[in-house]
């Protein structure tokens, strides 16, 4: 069905859709749809638009990315096709690894992310060689790539479980989660939280890199000492509560 321009949820329908597509053509999985229906919920309680604590996470995962030895960014289903193309302009302007991670992991779903992520102007995506385990995760989401999530110093996931954010941050990983739910298990997890729709964030954060790819190392680290994750959940937490008054 064709979606109007006029239809005042535009954008959202149109969201939608993709991950419908995505689960037509493979890449998204049927459960995909719940965790998408969830993350829309959310998105309706902080007003569908990057909020203010947002993008002072969003600078703040900016500048860990900006200044890391091994950054990657860890996708899924959901994620590729609803942010594919602005995750491979980011990785471009910050240099940052792609890998492909995922929860219901068959080889033919990693394989057909990877080449979609590809098709998009991706150079390379790791996910494909799973040559390393993440310790302390049985499930299948531990498989990963010795040369990128394993041996990552900040990984930046998103539409995740809490498990894999915890056993990251056991490696003494720096975790970077974007999560529409700030009271997930992952959100409280990990080191900075995004709490922001999965396309917008990485939206914010390619135009955020273009402008501090410049700063000194002295200026990004100020950026990420000021920076406290528990403060800026409440702050959030807050503005939804406001919003029910
Ligand atoms: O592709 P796979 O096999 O790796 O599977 C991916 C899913 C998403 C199915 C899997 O990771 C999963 O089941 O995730 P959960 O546990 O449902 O968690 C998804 C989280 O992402 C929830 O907290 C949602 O609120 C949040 N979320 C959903 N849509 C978005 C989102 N966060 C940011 N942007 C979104 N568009």
């Amino acid at each position: 069905m064709e979606i109007p321009k006029s239809h005042p949820r535009y954008k959202s329908l149109m969201k939608r859709e993709r991950v419908v597509k995505g689960v037509e053509n493979g890449m998204v999985v049927l459960e995909g749809l719940i965790a998408h229906g969830r993350g829309e919920a959310f998105d309706y309680l902080i007003g569908e638009k990057t909020t203010k604590h947002a993008l002072i996470a969003e600078k703040t995962a900016v500048a860990h990315i900006i200044t890391a030895k091994n950054p990657v960014l860890s996708i899924n289903g959901n994620t590729a096709v609803l942010a594919g193309k602005h995750i491979v302009e980011f990785a471009k302007i910050t240099g940052a690894k792609i890998e492909v991670n995922l929860f219901y992991r068959t080889e033919a779903r990693v394989k057909k992310l990877c080449e979609f992520i590809r098709s998009l102007g991706a150079e390379r995506v790791l996910g494909e060689v799973g040559n390393a385990h993440i310790p302390g995760l049985e499930h299948p989401r531990g498989i990963c790539s010795m040369e990128g999530i394993y041996r990552a110093d900040v990984v930046l996931l998103a539409l995740e479980d809490g498990d894999r954010t915890e056993a990251l941050k056991k490696m003494g990983k720096t975790v970077i989660a974007i999560d529409l739910n700030p009271l997930s298990r992952t959100a409280r997890t990990a080191d900075v939280t995004i709490v922001d729709d999965v396309e917008r964030a990485y939206m914010n954060m390619c135009a955020l890199a273009m402008k501090m790819k410049v700063y000194g190392t002295k200026h990004l680290e100020e950026i990420k000492e000021s920076f406290d994750n528990e403060n800026n959940l409440r702050e959030i937490l807050r503005q939804i509560c406001k919003r029910f008054e």
